[in-house]
């Protein structure tokens, strides 16, 4: 259980929290707060010090309907944070699908690219296979654009399930060993509130399928609004159930805006389990 990212080895026998820290003017719940570069290092060290393991910069938001954003000026958002935080001895993912913010990022030193399009955008599997970093392959149908727009399949567990796997395959064909890949069933990406529920219960099927660790990234996103009824900034407790679901399906990794409370989550998790993680 442990996975390689560049110069770094990332145990993950005890799951680890990952904090978002969005770089971007319109991101859903950060959007705008950390634009400015000594913002976003303060906001980068906060998480940290509150027990995040690694910090993911993004630079163009991804949420149902948000405007595409150049490669040159995803390029001049992440870039400087990313150099800060590696310099600082942070382990720092990118989420990104462009091949060539993909190679700026790892020309700054990121250790781990993570894309919502699990590589598929053309040349993007050419440029991590580069590197040495650790690549997050995520599911998703469609694009941001209009993935929200009636979302169907025949049985979601198992085709993320099959899409996972290709794109884990298409990676090692490439070059990228096992030992670097996760996978991410892609919650709200192309989904309903009952898919999301469906894969948060098929976590087990999707990491015995592809045989690499799972991130999970639940917080604050929208299936809380159907599910309680709160808007974005009263979804704290309803992030941390979910991502306490997510460990117990399997996932090692847990994408967060609230790292110090979903440490804690972590935290009586693994003592639940008897402090020894999973085997
Ligand atoms: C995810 C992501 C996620 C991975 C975003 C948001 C929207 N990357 N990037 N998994 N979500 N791997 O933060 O709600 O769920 S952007």
């Amino acid at each position: 259980m442990r996975l390689k990212c560049v110069g770094r080895e990332l145990d993950l026998t005890i799951p680890v929290v990952m904090g978002v820290l969005n770089v971007t003017p319109d991101s859903f719940f950060d959007g705008g707060r950390f634009v400015d570069l000594s913002a976003a290092l303060d906001h980068a060290q906060c998480m940290i010090t509150a027990g995040a393991t690694l910090i993911d910069v993004g630079g163009e938001s991804t949420r149902p309907g948000a405007i595409p954003v150049s490669a040159d000026e995803e390029k001049r958002r992440v870039t400087p944070i990313i150099e800060a935080l590696v310099s600082r001895g942070v382990l720092v993912s990118v989420d990104t699908s462009k091949p060539e913010v993909i190679r700026a990022a790892l020309r700054a030193g990121v250790q781990m690219i993570n894309d919502v399009r699990a590589l598929r955008s053309p040349g993007a599997l050419e440029a991590v296979a580069e590197g040495s970093a650790a690549i997050c392959l995520m599911h998703m149908q469609r694009e941001p654009a209009d993935m929200q727009r009636a979302p169907s399949y025949r049985d979601v567990v198992d085709e993320v399930a099959e899409f996972l796997v290709e794109r884990v395959a298409a990676c090692i064909q490439a070059g990228v060993s096992r030992d670097r890949l996760l996978v991410d069933p892609g919650f709200g990406f192309g989904k309903t509130v009952e898919h999301n529920l469906e894969l948060l219960r098929g976590i087990p099927k999707i990491m015995a399928a592809t045989g690499v660790p799972v991130l999970a990234g639940l917080s604050r996103k929208s299936m809380l609004a159907a599910l309680t009824g709160r808007p974005v900034n009263e979804r704290l407790a309803g992030s941390l159930a979910l991502a306490l679901a997510a460990l117990d399906g399997g996932a090692r990794i847990i994408r967060c805006h609230d790292v110090a409370e979903t440490c804690d989550v972590v935290k009586i998790w693994v003592s639940i389990r008897g402090g020894g993680g999973l085997v």
